[in-house]
């Protein structure tokens, strides 16, 4: 198991995800945030687990739903609020928005809203940290939706020809928008299909922060070493709908409320406190620490000048 420090910084990860995104979602609902929003309450163990294994000079890519793996990540806290408030002080200047935040200081080479996109785009960093001799490491955050996408077949088969370091991660949550897996997949388990494309694939309990961890490390590990990609799938659990304000209609009242037994910071609370690696008063300086953490980049995202139309056609390539 991890040592008492590398624990102490999960429960940090993902508390810290956890009430970011909370908070986002109170923003939001006061109409500070243009565009739409998508929360992963509820899969942090994910973003903290793996990302925790991962050096700044890695590389990640996410998601519409990728706040939790920028953070995690070490994304800067100030200016990951700045852009997702449209401000022009935000990483991308406040163009980017949630679903396309990026940052070169902290790896976080590009979300995507485009089910599926990140995933051929993902090779190019494995590549060319590969051609360049670099050892650093690439992971691809998508969801299970997206594993149907012709873009995960292409880039699976490529990157496992390849031997290209690089970690699919497929956050398994069970549902693409408002479908659920069973309706439009046979298969249980995503991860292997990693088989047919000559890889590792390994399905592991997303909700528990160190089984992530220790099967997001052997891949991690083994990428570096030069022994290619592997697909490493996480089961979770989506608390919330699709998007902020989505009222989840189409999910029953039961299901939503169950997807609340899962949570992996209670659980992984509960089992540092029994071990006695934290007491509560850890808790609650550290929840101290992070809800000024928060406040200080609301106010920083809130006194940054919007991003006008002079922002158009700055930054941009084609
Ligand atoms: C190419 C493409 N097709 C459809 C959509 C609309 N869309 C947005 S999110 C989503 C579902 C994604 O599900 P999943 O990949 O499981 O990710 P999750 O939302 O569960 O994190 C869809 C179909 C899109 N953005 N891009």
């Amino acid at each position: 198991m991890a040592d008492k420090e590398t624990l102490l910084e999960l429960l940090y990860l993902m508390l810290k995800v956890r009430r970011v995104e909370e908070c986002l979602l109170d923003v939001f609902a006061q109409g500070k945030i243009p565009g739409f929003i998508h929360v992963g309450i509820g899969q942090e163990a994910v973003a903290a687990g793996v990302c925790s294994c991962l050096k700044p000079d890695d590389f990640i890519f996410t998601t519409h739903r990728g706040h939790g793996q920028a953070l995690a990540k070490g994304i800067e806290l100030n200016r990951f609020m700045a852009e997702i408030y449209g401000r022009k002080d935000g990483f991308c200047k406040g163009k980017a928005g949630s679903m396309h935040v990026a940052s070169k200081e902290a790896g976080v080479a590009g979300s995507n809203g485009i089910v599926g996109a990140g995933l051929p785009i993902s090779l190019g960093t494995a590549f060319a940290s590969q051609y360049r001799d670099e050892n650093a490491v690439t992971v691809c955050f998508f969801g299970d939706g997206a594993s149907n996408q012709g873009t995960f077949h292409e880039s699976l088969n490529l990157a496992a020809l390849w031997n290209l370091p690089v970690i699919f991660c497929c956050e398994n949550n069970g549902w693409a928008q408002f479908t659920p897996q069973k309706v439009y997949m046979k298969l249980e388990n995503i991860s292997k299909r990693a088989e047919s494309y000559g890889m590792a694939g390994v399905t592991v309990d997303g909700d528990d922060v160190i089984k992530v961890r220790e099967e997001a490390e052997k891949a991690v590990s083994k990428a570096r070493k030069g022994e290619g990609p592997t697909l490493l799938e996480c089961k979770t659990h989506r608390w919330f709908g699709h998007y902020a304000g989505d009222p989840q209609k189409y999910r029953s009242p039961t299901e939503v409320e169950s997807t609340r037994e899962f949570d992996p910071i209670v659980k992984f609370e509960e089992f540092l406190l029994k071990s006695k690696f934290i007491d509560q008063a850890h808790v609650d300086t550290l929840e101290a620490k992070i809800k000024s953490e928060i406040q200080g980049a609301i106010d920083f995202a809130e006194s940054s000048p919007i991003a006008g139309p002079e922002e158009l056609f700055t930054d941009v390539y084609a």
